[in-house]
């Protein structure tokens, strides 16, 4: 990444106000998490990594990390309720949304945390918060996009999901400028983050939903062996999803994955 080109493109007061940035690293989350334990990080605090050794996804899953692609994690430090830190998954996927319109591409949010594009998938959000009492001291909101992974780099290196995964570049069938889709992600960002701190999680949760494209819809959802089938009827501020089964019994999903 070119962080002269990137900052050039970047007009934001908040996020990337300190941007941090690192060729090769375990996981951007992991290291902006220790480093924001070691000293007092700004709010809007960045860190941008070319290449994750250690790349994460929920539940300790591996988040498969070459260079050409987007790993980048954001410190946030709002006053909310620690429950509702979904909050900040969903604005992620309203930026990321956001972002993968300018280039025209018909992207669909799934509920919790995942962006597809003709249903496979193209980026993922890992929201990860440190407490402190009953309150939380700071979230750190990553983001793994993948702008340059190749068909080739998929089939050979993610056996049994690489039917399931694209990028950018292949779907636009060229290369991804990476300074340009991460400046307009991280304006996008701050803009969501603003509209937050003047109007409150509400407004994120309605944006989202916006943006939704399951609302209303017949959706399956894995957990674990529990397999949840059902109208798709709303998302609460905890990020709990809420389907109706044919049986009409309304069902709390806390977490999960689309079956897809
Ligand atoms: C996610 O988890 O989708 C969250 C991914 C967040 C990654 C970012 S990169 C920057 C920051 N630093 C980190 O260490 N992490 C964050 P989950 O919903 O659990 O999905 C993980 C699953 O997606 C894996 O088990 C694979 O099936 C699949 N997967 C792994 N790598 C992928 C990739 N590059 N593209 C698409 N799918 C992938």
């Amino acid at each position: 990444m070119n962080i002269d080109e990137l900052k050039k493109r970047i007009d934001t007061k908040i996020i990337c106000k300190k941007l941090l940035y690192s060729k090769e690293l375990t996981s951007t989350n992991k290291i902006l998490y220790q480093k924001a334990v070691q000293e007092k990080l700004p709010d809007g605090t960045t860190l941008i990594a070319d290449v994750q050794t250690e790349g994460r996804g929920r539940l300790d899953r591996k988040w498969v990390s070459p260079e050409g692609n987007l790993y980048i994690s954001v410190l946030l430090r709002p006053d909310v309720d620690p429950k509702n830190t979904p909050i900040f998954t969903f604005l992620a996927s309203c930026a990321l949304k956001d972002t993968f319109d300018l280039y025209q591409v018909d992207s669909v949010i799934k509920w919790p945390n995942d962006i597809l594009i003709k249903k496979k998938k193209i980026a993922g959000v890992l929201t990860e918060l440190k407490f402190a009492g009953d309150s939380i001291d700071f979230l750190i909101v990553g983001i793994g996009v993948n702008l340059n992974m190749t068909l080739d780099y998929i089939s050979d290196s993610m056996p049994g999901i690489s039917n399931k995964v694209t990028s950018l570049g292949i779907e636009l069938e060229k290369k991804i400028n990476k300074e340009e889709f991460t400046a307009s992600l991280v304006n996008n960002i701050e803009s969501f983050y603003q509209r937050f701190l003047s109007k409150g999680k509400s407004e994120i949760l309605s944006e989202w939903t916006s943006r939704w494209n399951s609302l209303g819809k017949q959706v399956e959802i894995k957990d674990g062996e529990k397999v949840y089938k059902g109208v798709a009827e709303r998302v609460d501020e905890n990020g709990f999803l809420y389907i109706k089964t044919e049986s009409g019994k309304l069902e709390k999903v806390i977490t999960g994955d689309f079956v897809f």
